[in-house]
Order: structure tokens, then sequence, then C-alpha cells
């Protein structure tokens, strides 16, 4: 397994925070975590990003260390990157975005989600490409810097570019298909509910509970990276719970970009379930999630739900509105389902229909716009439970009781 060594910018105080989900994202990649060097930074040097000094402290500590990674928590530019892997006796030195897109291309599952893997790291790749060329050229020329080497680039560029257009046509098509496979749902009246939220938070788990099913769920950042979206019952009505990719704090737009198909459906929800670690840093969980929502143009209402509340003692602090649950232990659940029935209670009608036989043909042929719960048979002719989107409530009026 490959060990890490970070460097960790100090730029506020949220670097615990920082620090604390790069660990975490090493173990996600199946890498180890080796140390940190911590540096204040005041100024950004341009050239190597942190000091010289603290630079070659890095460089004493790692010595006699050999095969091990230097991770830059924040973003290098390419010339950077090179500078410091020079610095570090050409150590592999990379930043937080291109462990990212590892765990990314581990993670991805469908050909869909190999195929937005494959756009996010070309796209990271591209203007990088761009860069490292700049770096070689500022260094004045000199061998290695022209000739085929900057043509070589150049044509690499030409067919990174290239294959960003095919998979982005691709990807494009995919969303049209979903987008044709939504337009017949809301025909058929199906409302559709989308997880989302900051990664680890158990949104996978949570659609396991409530619809039966057994996406894949881990301790791990990034596991969701395939869309799912699977049915979902409550009180006979029907609809379809979408789970999503997790959200990340300072999550480059082009990685969110790169999963646009997947997410479209999501963002076209008619209810979000935001969901959030409780007992972790659940304001800035929360704060990410609408912040990202926002950038993607979002505007479904939502829930915000508290998963992983079992353990929880004290109630203090949290949103006033949010629903707690723990989705590992089944409990709030119900009061969660309520909530979202409530949301959508314009949109059905529970109500009983007496449908005598001689109308019973009239009755069967709208029968398929309605859910039946119950149904009894007397003298007179059929009495139903039924519940039916209000959308088609006009088709059920001579046969409504009540
Ligand atoms: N203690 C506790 N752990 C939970 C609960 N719900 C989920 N987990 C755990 O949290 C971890 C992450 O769960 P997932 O469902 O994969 O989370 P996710 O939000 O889908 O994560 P990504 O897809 O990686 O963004 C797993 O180890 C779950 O077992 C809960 O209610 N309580
Ligand atoms: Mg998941």
């Amino acid at each position: 397994m490959e060990k890490v060594y970070v460097i960790q910018p100090i730029i506020d105080e949220d670097y615990r925070i920082e620090h604390e989900e790069i660990i975490s994202l090493i173990e996600s990649s199946d890498g180890v975590y080796a140390g940190t060097l911590y540096q204040k930074i005041r100024e950004v040097n341009p050239a190597t990003y942190i000091g010289e000094g603290k630079l070659s402290e890095l460089k004493e500590r790692l010595s006699g260390l050999d095969e091990i990674t230097v991770l830059f928590n924040g973003a290098l530019s390419p010339s950077q990157t090179l500078n410091i892997s020079h610095v570090l006796d050409d150590r592999k030195v990379i930043d937080r975005t291109t462990l990212i897109l590892d765990i990314f291309a581990k993670n991805a599952k469908s050909s869909e989600g190999k195929l937005q893997v494959e756009l996010a790291q070309l796209k990271y790749m591209y203007p990088r490409l761009k860069g490292k060329g700049e770096a070689l050229s500022r260094l004045g020329g000199g061998i290695g810097t022209r000739g085929p080497g900057e043509s070589q680039l150049e044509t690499d560029r030409r067919h990174i570019r290239r294959r960003i257009d095919y998979l982005e046509s691709k990807l494009k098509n995919i969303e049209t298909r979903r987008y044709l496979l939504s337009e017949r749902r809301k025909k058929n009246a199906v409302k559709t509910i989308a997880l989302v939220g900051y990664t680890n938070t158990g949104k996978s788990t949570l659609l396991n509970l409530l619809t039966q099913s057994d996406v894949f769920v881990k301790d791990q950042l990034f596991a969701t990276l395939d869309p799912t979206s699977r049915k979902m019952e409550i009180d006979d009505v029907e609809f379809m719970l979408i789970d999503t990719v997790g959200f990340l704090k300072n999550l480059p737009h082009d990685l969110i970009d790169a999963f646009h198909s997947t997410l479209e459906s999501a963002l076209n929800c008619d209810l979000a379930l935001i969901v959030c670690d409780a007992t972790g840093e659940y304001e800035m969980q929360l704060k990410t999630t609408l912040d990202t929502l926002d950038a993607l143009h979002f505007n479904a209402p939502y829930i915000v739900v508290m998963n992983k509340s079992e353990t929880l003692r004290d109630f203090e602090g949290y949103p006033t509105d949010a629903v707690f649950i723990s989705a590992k232990e089944n409990l709030g659940t119900e009061v969660l389902k309520r909530e979202i029935l409530k949301r959508f209670q314009n949109d059905y009608v529970f109500c009983s229909l007496r449908v005598p036989y001689r109308s019973v043909s009239d009755y069967n042929a709208n029968k398929k716009y309605l859910k039946e719960r119950n149904i009894i048979f007397n003298d007179f002719g059929m009495l139903i439970d039924a519940v039916i989107p209000a959308m088609y409530i006009s088709k059920f009026h001579d046969f409504i009781d009540r």
C-alpha cells in the first residue's frame, strides 16, 4: 500500500477539519497515512507554494524513507507540483484533486460512472498539460523543452480535447434518455425524491432502508458514484428515490460538472432529502451541500435529515426543522415518511369510491390512474379505498364517496 505524507497548509481555523478529511480520503484511496507537516501560509510562494525553508525541513524528515508520496492538501499548479517534486529528489507529489480523482476512478462501477470519471480526469488534466508546457518553456528552452517534446504535447492536447468532446456527447445522450424516462414518470405522476448531501453521511444506507434494496455502502468517501434509483412506497403512494454522489468541501467544479448526467435527475426532483451526519461537522456539511446545490441552480424543496443520531444525547444547536434518524438502526424513519408525505399532501387524494356494478367497465378504463388500497364487494357494487394523484381526480368524480 502506498504511504502518503501530508503537507497541510494553515490558512484559517478550518485546517483541522481539512486535515481530518484528507486522512479519510487517503484511507478511501487505500493509501496509508504516514504523517503531516503543517505550514502556516501568510503568502503563497508562487514557485513551491510553501516556503523554501519548510520544504527543506520536509526533505529532511523524509530522508531515508523511500516509496512515500507527498500529498499537498490543496490545489497545486502544475509548475508548483514539478518544483516541489524536484526539491524532494523527484518524489511523487500530488494534490487533493488528484487524490479525489483517484478514488473516483477506483469506485466507479457502471459504464456511465466510468465515463463520468474519465471525463473528470481529462478535464482536470487538459489545462494542466498546457500549464506544464508553459512551465517548461518558462525555463527558457533547452533539452526536453523544444522540438518533438512540445509538438507531442500539442498532439496529446488535441487527442484529449477530442476525447473530452466524445465523452461529453455520449453522456449527453444518456442524459437525454434519462430525461425522457423522467418525463414518462411525470405522466405517471410518480414523484421523485433525491438523496443528496456530504459524502459518507449515510445516503445509500437510507436508500437501502427505505426501498429494501442492497446498494453498495461503505465507511469511505465517495462510495457512490453510479446513478441509482429505486421505487419506494409510503401508504401506497409510489415514489422514485434517487441516490447521488456525495459532496465535499472545495470539490472542484469540473468534478461536479462531470457528474451532471447523474445529478440531472436528482436536480429535477420534487423533493430532496439533505442527509447530514449528526455526529460530525453537520453545519459545514449542510452549508457545503446548500452552496453546491445553489451553484447547480437547484430550487426544489428539501428536508434536512440528521442521520447517525442513534447515540445523540443532546439535540441543541441543530436546525429546528431537521428530522433525526438512524438509517443503520432504523430509528426515526416513520417520522421521516410522515414528513415526506406531508410535503405531497396536495398532490394525492386519499378517498373512498363507490362503484356500482353497472359502472365497473367505466371504472376499469381509468383504474390505472389510481392505486387501490382496499376493496369491499356488497350488493350495490364495490367500495374502494384508493389514493389518486390530484391531477387525475376528475376522472373519478362520479365515484367519490366523500
Ligand atoms: N452509526 C451510524 N452509521 C451509519 C448510519 N447510517 C450509515 N452509517 C454508516 O456510514 C457509512 C457511510 O454510509 P453510506 O450509506 O455509504 O454513506 P453515503 O452518504 O452513501 O456515502 P458516499 O456514497 O460515499 O457519499 C457506512 O459505514 C454506514 O454503515 C447510522 O444511522 N448510524
Ligand atoms: Mg453512497
